[in-house]
């Protein structure tokens, strides 16, 4: 890991720490992930009204957030394997203590992959019990150009998430509204495959520490 420097954004409450990550931090980060994937595959979720994510995902820790026909959701077992989800990588854990740390500790990571093509529409991440607890963002591959507006809607700002960069969604801006218009593909060839893989981490549950 190299210095921890946060940046001011315009949207308060939005934090971003650029190339918290080093060439070689992102290396071991995509092996650990990948390693990971083989005991969760990723696969394409379903929104509620039964259209497929471009983006496909899994998840690790003791929850995953799902979506199918059924809602969105937390839950225990990947969807597809019935099995529990791997473990979270430590260097995330840390990551999360040196950046947003506070009284929760994360218990979700969910995984998205962005193969040619895929994006992610503006959304709010509530599907989680404590909505005071950060939600936080590892950027890895190919760069992304990254919307975020206030969660009344309005008036929105795009920046440019590169490999390596760290951002979260703290306070006032734990309910913006967020998502990434396009990847800039080719940009990077970190991720085996090509494409973007997002790690975001929450406080899921209920339990405290
Ligand atoms: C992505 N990120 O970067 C999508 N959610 O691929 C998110 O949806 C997100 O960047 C909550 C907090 C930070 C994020
Ligand atoms: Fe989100």
């Amino acid at each position: 890991m190299s210095a921890i420097l946060e940046v001011k954004t315009a949207v308060e409450g939005f934090r971003l720490w650029p190339g918290v990550l080093d060439a070689s931090a992102q290396a071991d980060l995509v092996d650990a992930v990948f390693t990971r994937l083989e005991a969760a595959p990723l696969y394409r979720p379903q929104t509620p009204g039964g259209r497929p994510f471009s983006v496909r995902m899994s998840n690790f820790g003791p929850l995953g957030w799902v979506s199918d026909r059924g809602g969105y959701r937390y839950q225990a077992t990947h969807p597809e394997t019935g099995r529990a989800w791997p473990d979270i990588p430590p260097v995330l854990l840390d990551l999360w203590e040196a950046t947003v740390g506070g009284p929760r500790r994360p218990d979700a990571c969910l995984v998205n992959l962005y193969r040619e093509g895929a994006k992610m529409g503006l959304h709010q991440d509530k599907d989680e019990a404590d909505l005071g607890a950060p939600v936080l963002s590892v950027s890895l591959g190919d760069a992304a150009m990254f919307r975020i507006g206030a969660a009344e809607g309005g008036r929105t700002t795009t920046l440019r998430l590169d490999s390596g960069d760290v951002c979260a969604l703290t306070g006032p801006a734990r309910l913006a509204r967020h998502g990434i218009d396009r990847v800039l593909e080719g940009s990077s060839r970190l991720i085996p495959g090509g494409g973007r893989l997002n790690l975001t981490l929450r406080a899921a549950g209920v339990s405290l520490r």
